[in-house]
Order: structure tokens, then sequence, then C-alpha cells
């Protein structure tokens, strides 16, 4: 579809015309530059963008505005030469001020109708739910997708409590259209259970930053994804 005849921005014909649509990339990256084990979280990224990651998410909390817009410069760079999409943790202004690909919201983030209203129908919002009440409240907002976790236990975040299981995810499917990534806790040994249970792809920090290969680890995260879409 045109941009032109385009001009209801629902969901779905966000999807279509996106040049990176959330439904297939398979692995969403998250960043958190304390997992890097003294290493570069720049160069561990770069190293994960040509293994082939399709999209990062800039996730550094503790980070000043200024320092988080500086970070965001150097990933956008990288991320425009591998033809992968950056999205901003919670930050619509440094999203904007960046021409970042779009924002990645949670539930203390701007009202994703305020969020829409500032990025336009072309940025991509993707947004963290936390249980099936989540899932249904967001796709009702429409955003571009959904992250749904932990599904497992994860020491990178213990703040939203018990890990949700695969089930979980297999009822957030039959709730949501939009595209669904599962995210917290996810290994390669992992993937198949995620994607059997309907998600699209997964999201994740430790299994790839934290790895003592990055890009190894990227290509075996995504060589499971494929196995469970049954691609390869
Ligand atoms: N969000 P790892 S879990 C950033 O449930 C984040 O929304 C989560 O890290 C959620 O891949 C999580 O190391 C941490 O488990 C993911």
């Amino acid at each position: 579809m045109s941009r032109a005849e385009c001009r209801v921005p629902s969901a779905e014909c966000r999807e279509a015309r996106a040049p990176h649509s959330p439904r297939t990339w398979g692995l969403y990256l998250v960043t958190d530059r304390h997992q890097t084990d003294g290493r570069d979280l720049v160069d561990v990224i770069s190293q994960a963008l040509d293994a082939g990651v399709r999209a990062v998410q800039l996730r550094e909390k503790d980070l000043d505005t200024v320092e988080v817009f500086r970070l965001g410069e150097r990933l956008l760079a990288l991320t425009r030469r591998a033809g992968a999409a950056l999205l901003i943790n919670d930050r619509v202004d440094v999203a904007m001020a960046l021409g970042a690909d779009g924002v990645h919201l949670t539930r203390k983030s701007l009202p994703l109708q305020e969020a829409r209203a500032l990025l336009g129908s072309d940025g991509l919002i993707g947004i963290s739910c936390h249980g099936l009440a989540d899932v249904q409240e967001a796709v009702a907002g429409g955003p571009d997708f959904v992250v749904l976790g932990p599904i497992y236990a994860t020491p990178s975040k213990t703040s939203y409590g018990s890990p949700l299981s695969p089930e979980l995810v297999r009822q957030a499917r039959a709730i949501c259209p939009l595209p669904l990534l599962g995210i917290g806790g996810i290994r390669p040994c992992r993937v198949s259970d995620v994607l059997g249970a309907g998600a699209d792809g997964v999201a994740a920090i430790s299994a790839i930053l934290a790895a003592p290969e990055p890009g190894t680890a990227t290509r075996e995260m995504l060589a499971a994804v494929a196995r469970g879409k049954g691609i390869e």
C-alpha cells in the first residue's frame, strides 16, 4: 500500500509499509552496558549487527539525557549502516531528536496516544507488557508491536515478579493480532518453546551482550529463531 493510500494510520497499515517489520525481526536486541563484561557497548552491538541483528533498543535508564543522546548517535550510525532499526526506550524526545526509528514504551512512559501524536504514523512504537490485561490494553491503543515478559526468570530485571511461562504467550497470542515478542531469560534453547507458543520473535539482553563472543551468540539465537519458525 502506498503512503498516499494509507490515510488511516492503522497498525496493519504501518506494519505493511514499515521498512523494518517487527514481525520479521526475529531477535530484538536490548542494550544494557552493565552486562558487557567491561567491553564497549557500541563494539558489542556492532558485532551483533554484523551477525544479523535487525533491531536494537537503546535502554540505558541510568544515563543523563545528553549521554543517552550521544550513545544514540553512535548506535544510529551503526544501525543505519546495517539496515537495522533503532528504538529508544521510553524517551520519545530523544528518539525524535536523533531521528531514530521509534520508541519503546513502558508502563511509566508517555501514554501511547501521546507518543504516537509526537512521533507520527511512521515512527515504530513498541510496548512492554507483563500480563494479559496489559496486552489487551496495549492492543487497543495501537502500538506497532508488543513485548511480553518476563517469560523466564532473568537476572536482568527482577521488578516484574515471577516468570510468565510460554503458556502465557499462547494466551497473549490469542488476543494480540500485532507482532508479539517474548522477553526475559531467552536463550537459544528456549526459543522454540516461545515461538511454538505463538510469538513472532524474541528479545534479549544477556544472551547476546554478556556472551564471550556476541557475534556467535547472535548467530546461534537467529538460527534458533529460524528453526522455531520452520525456516531451517
Ligand atoms: N524487560 P535478559 S525482562 C528489559 O519483562 C527486560 O518486560 C523485561 O534481559 C520484561 O534477556 C527484561 O538478560 C530483561 O533476560 C531481559
